[in-house]
């Protein structure tokens, strides 16, 4: 194997300065060239560190498999994609990674995150426990909707006052491969988001995740709805452990306007649920609206937190307006396996 190809060690590094990313640079590249490695190998630290930078995971695989380049290549590319990483970012990934106490700064900064009000009430965690989802309202200021929503305008190249404009744009059915944008990322740093991910997951040790956004027209004869349906982003050959998942509504939506819509209170079914399938029936390919589906309406500025053992998905979207939205996560530096 020529030297290239040799998985990198956790501390190895390059300009950034960043421990993990050529580790993570050359698993993808030993995968390129067909070299089998375990298929959880890192997925949990590699997910922190690309969301640490501001990368979204798919955006940084397709780079990755496309152009096979040299770390400093890659390197580079990042720099040109989000930026260089600000020391608080890499002295605290750089302290995950090694396993080392985090320096004053980032300890300093996560304490004045717990220090700051709650911001979601008991009625709020009460309906987080009994239904597996809660709505942060006001997640973000009504400009921050405002510029997010003509940002993802502004990418997909379409007229709000033009219908015609809405359908053949570069969105993937509902998708929107928008991620790097300074707005976004303003609404990613919201301490308001912070805290509340952090009041549903026990710790303010959480990284935001760099996700893209959507922009779901109203269907039509030509127009059908292209999904999500209801569905699980989770493995189902793997423990399940918990995990959140987050939708900010950028424009006031209805229920019937493409909502989110999830199976509420499934948290603490689907274990049970799971054990009354045989081996050859796949969970994702059962009838699970059957199972209680409900969308959730919200205002601009709604952000929707769901536990990931919800089925969830979209709906066809019944009205005359697109539904725009940002999708915003949240995970904790070392994984939680506890369901
Ligand atoms: O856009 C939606 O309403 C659903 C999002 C979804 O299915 C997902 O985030 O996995």
């Amino acid at each position: 194997m020529s030297k290239r190809l040799e998985l990198c060690l956790k501390t190895d590094i390059g300009d950034l300065g960043v421990m993990q990313l050529k580790r993570l640079w050359s698993s993808i590249l030993m995968q390129r060239a067909g070299i089998t490695l375990p298929s959880n190998l890192d997925k949990h630290i590699n997910q922190v560190v690309l969301s640490a930078l501001g990368l979204g995971l798919h955006q940084t695989m397709q780079y990755l498999f496309t152009n096979a380049p040299q770390f400093d290549v890659f390197e580079s590319w990042i720099i040109k994609t989000c930026g260089r990483p600000g020391p608080l970012i890499v002295n605290r990934l750089n302290a995950l990674v090694a396993a080392t106490e985090y320096p004053n700064n980032v300890k300093q900064w996560l304490s004045d995150i717990e220090s700051t009000d709650s911001v979601f009430s008991k009625e709020d965690l009460l309906h987080w426990n009994k239904y597996g989802y809660v709505v942060l309202h006001d997640a973000i200021s009504e400009s921050a909707c405002l510029e997010s929503e003509k940002a993802i305008w502004d990418f997909i190249g379409a007229n709000p006052q033009d219908k015609a404009t809405w359908y053949n744009t570069n969105a993937h059915g509902i998708m929107v491969e928008l991620i790097q944008h300074p707005v976004l990322d303003k609404n990613r740093q919201s301490l308001r988001i912070h805290k509340a991910f952090s009041q549903l997951w026990e710790t303010t040790d959480l990284w935001v995740t760099a996700d893209r956004c959507g922009f779901h027209p109203p269907q039509s004869e030509s127009y059908p709805f292209p999904g999500p349906d209801l569905h699980w982003d989770l493995d189902f050959n793997e423990p399940l452990g918990f995990g959140t998942q987050g939708i900010l509504y950028l424009t006031d939506t209805h229920a019937e306007q493409g909502a989110l819509t999830l199976v509420p209170g499934f948290h603490h079914c689907l274990n049970d649920w799971l054990n009354t399938l045989d081996a050859k029936q796949d969970p994702q390919k059962q009838d699970l609206h059957k199972l209680g589906s409900v969308p959730v309406a919200g205002k601009a500025g709604d952000l929707i937190i769901w536990h990931s053992f919800l089925p969830h998905g979209s709906r066809p979207n019944l009205a005359n307006k697109p539904r725009i939205v940002q999708y915003l996560n949240m995970l904790p530096s070392i994984e939680n396996m506890s369901g």
